[in-house]
């Protein structure tokens, strides 16, 4: 069985409970609390020396950390990663632009607004913030107008990474009244099979 240290508030986390679910997976939920600490305890930094959650341990008690690595590992041969190499250099594409583009500033700021920010030193990066996600969101609805998915018009884990943290990016602030295509495909996904909420395991 899967054993899965995740926080439930984090989007990160919630990829991997969303694929787990969307492949019908079984799996123990080990919460960490980050606000106290517990994934920089001496025990935690020796299953991850990143101090960082998500982290998956397999059956064989290796354990792999990055969500979106874990996205990878756990669609390995699913309808979830396309087969076809163009295509899954296309997921990987997502992965990467979620990382880089879309996490570091709507999850950052959403971070910051739902714990007591932002403070003054966050205020003096909030507008570069809002402007880097903004665009990333502007990206992702070129796509999704002339698409239902991501990539190749089939569902994919690059649809989870970014759906992850595009569905709660309002909590951050983030205003997506001028982003239909983005609404649409969030409303496709929460219609999808064994869909879970961000709360949910
Ligand atoms: N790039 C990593 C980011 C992981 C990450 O930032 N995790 C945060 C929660 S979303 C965390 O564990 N923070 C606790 C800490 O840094 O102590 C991933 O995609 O898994």
């Amino acid at each position: 069985m899967y054993r899965l240290y995740d926080f439930l508030p984090s989007g990160n986390g919630y990829k991997i409970r969303l694929l787990l679910n969307a492949l019908d997976l079984s799996y123990d939920l080990i919460e960490v609390d980050i606000l106290k600490g517990e994934s920089r305890t001496e025990e935690f930094l020796k299953l991850n020396a990143n101090g960082r959650i998500p982290l998956l341990q397999l059956e064989n008690g290796e354990c792999l950390a990055e969500s979106n690595a874990i996205l990878i590992y756990l669609a390995e041969n699913t309808p979830l990663l396309p087969e076809d190499r163009l295509d899954k250099a296309r997921v990987l594409q997502w992965l990467f632009f979620e990382q880089y583009n879309h996490e570091p500033n709507i999850a950052v700021v959403r971070f910051w607004m739902t714990h007591g920010g932002p403070t003054e030193e966050q205020k003096a990066q909030l507008s570069a913030k809002m402007a880097g996600g903004y665009a990333a969101l502007d990206v992702m609805e070129k796509r999704l107008t002339d698409q239902n998915w991501l990539v190749s018009d089939t569902f994919t884990v690059a649809d989870i990474a970014l759906y992850a943290y595009t569905h709660v990016a309002h909590e951050g602030g983030f205003d997506l009244e001028d982003y239909p295509a983005i609404r649409n495909w969030m409303e496709r996904i929460v219609k999808r099979d064994r869909h879970v909420l961000i709360t949910d395991h």
